[in-house]
């Protein structure tokens, strides 16, 4: 009897570490966004916003069994080529289940075929270009709306709320930037609007004050940029200095606290933004987690709530798959139904596109991004 009581002693000493071995078990969530680079800033927001959805599933607990979630963040600097290598180094690991990203549509677009190919699950929080779920990629789903309501949104704005005829258009040649300044022109013309020009900037570039000075010299009522911050920051000092005054309106790509701040609140006052939605600050839902990231990091970063939303629509696929498997996740990710997300609930349709999301119209004034109104979906 003693010796069967000291062999299930023994038994329960020797599976002891089997246990505390398996409480470390992991399943991987990526996440990927400009980290390093001039869309830093945005893209840091985006990471916090995603690892605290990480850090609050497994403050509830094991996702499902012993394991926990493994946040893996990956940096593609706004660079597609970067953005596919990141993406490989992601699917060549079989403990990633899903990807959180990409930020930019010209980087969600060139890596949507790796994560397809490989079956992993990609939700970008606000990668808005129309053509990305137009590729027939059943692993793709973002929880943003889409260029093909935000730019028509400015152009209805900028047509009958300003009142413009005359504008010219501007956009980076990104996937996004020129993809929303085509959907803007398109509507703008159907609104009787009049394009004066429109042209091409490159990423990166520094000087742009032999274009500004042609721009000037068409004088436009209203410029359209498609594009992201850093460039608009570097236009609004340029146009400053040939002396070109306008009113200036671009989508969420320049919807961000750090045009203000590299352009400065003086030249950016006035200037328009359409954005996927409201003021998180407005929401309460969004209340907990706006206190919680601006306590830790300080200013909700733009993004911030959308990757939050993404990481834990694809936490909550995991916990319902129950598994490691990619094609469990994805089948979760699809079934999503109502999912009540802090920016609102999360439905997607059958392309990956989120459904029922708002744009909203916002003004710099006083060195801040001041809402004006919510334009619903139609
Ligand atoms: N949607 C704003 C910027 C990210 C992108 O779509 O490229």
């Amino acid at each position: 009897m003693m010796k069967r009581i000291a062999g299930i002693v023994l038994s329960i000493f020797l599976l002891l570490p089997v246990h505390v071995a398996a409480q470390d078990d992991t399943v991987s969530i990526g996440l990927v966004a400009p980290l390093t680079g001039d869309q830093a800033y945005i893209g840091i927001g985006v990471l916090q916003g995603a690892q605290m959805a990480v850090e609050d599933a497994n403050a509830r607990g094991p996702v499902f069994g012993d394991t926990r979630i493994k946040f893996v963040p990956l940096d593609d600097q706004h660079n597609p080529t970067q953005a596919v290598m990141a993406a490989n180094k992601l699917v060549s690991d079989p403990n990633v289940v899903g990807v959180v990203g990409h930020f930019n549509s010209s980087c969600s677009k060139a890596a949507s075929s790796i994560y397809h190919e490989a079956r992993v699950a990609q939700i970008s929080p606000a990668s808005t270009n129309p053509e990305i779920s137009r590729q027939g990629f059943d692993t793709f789903f973002r929880v943003c709306a889409t260029d093909d309501v935000q730019a028509p949104t400015a152009a209805n704005f900028v047509r009958s709320k300003l009142g413009v005829k005359k504008v010219v258009i501007l956009d980076d040649q990104t996937t996004y930037g020129k993809g929303l300044a085509n959907e803007f022109e398109k509507r703008f013309k159907s609104l009787g609007g009049e394009v004066l020009r429109h042209d091409g900037i490159n990423q990166g570039e520094k000087d742009f004050t032999p274009l500004l000075t042609k721009i000037k010299s068409v004088r436009p009522e209203l410029v359209f940029y498609g594009g992201v911050y850093p460039e608009l920051a570097l236009l609004l000092r340029q146009a400053n200095k040939v002396g070109f005054k306008t009113t200036w309106i671009g989508g969420d790509g320049i919807f961000d606290v750090t045009l203000i701040k590299l352009a400065t609140p003086a030249l950016t006052e006035g200037i328009y933004a359409t954005m996927l939605g409201v003021d998180p600050h407005s929401l309460p839902s969004a209340a907990d987690f706006v206190a919680r990231y601006e306590a830790r990091y300080g200013q909700i970063g733009s993004f911030s709530a959308y990757a939050y939303d993404a990481a834990n629509v694809l936490i909550e696929a995991v916990r319902r798959a129950g598994s490691e498997d990619r094609e469990a996740v994805l089948k979760e990710v699809r079934l999503t139904k109502d999912f009540q997300g802090i920016l609102g609930p999360v439905n997607f349709d059958e392309r990956g596109d989120a459904i029922g999301k708002s744009v909203g119209i916002f003004k710099v004034s006083g060195g801040k991004f001041e809402f004006i109104e919510e334009v619903k979906p139609a």
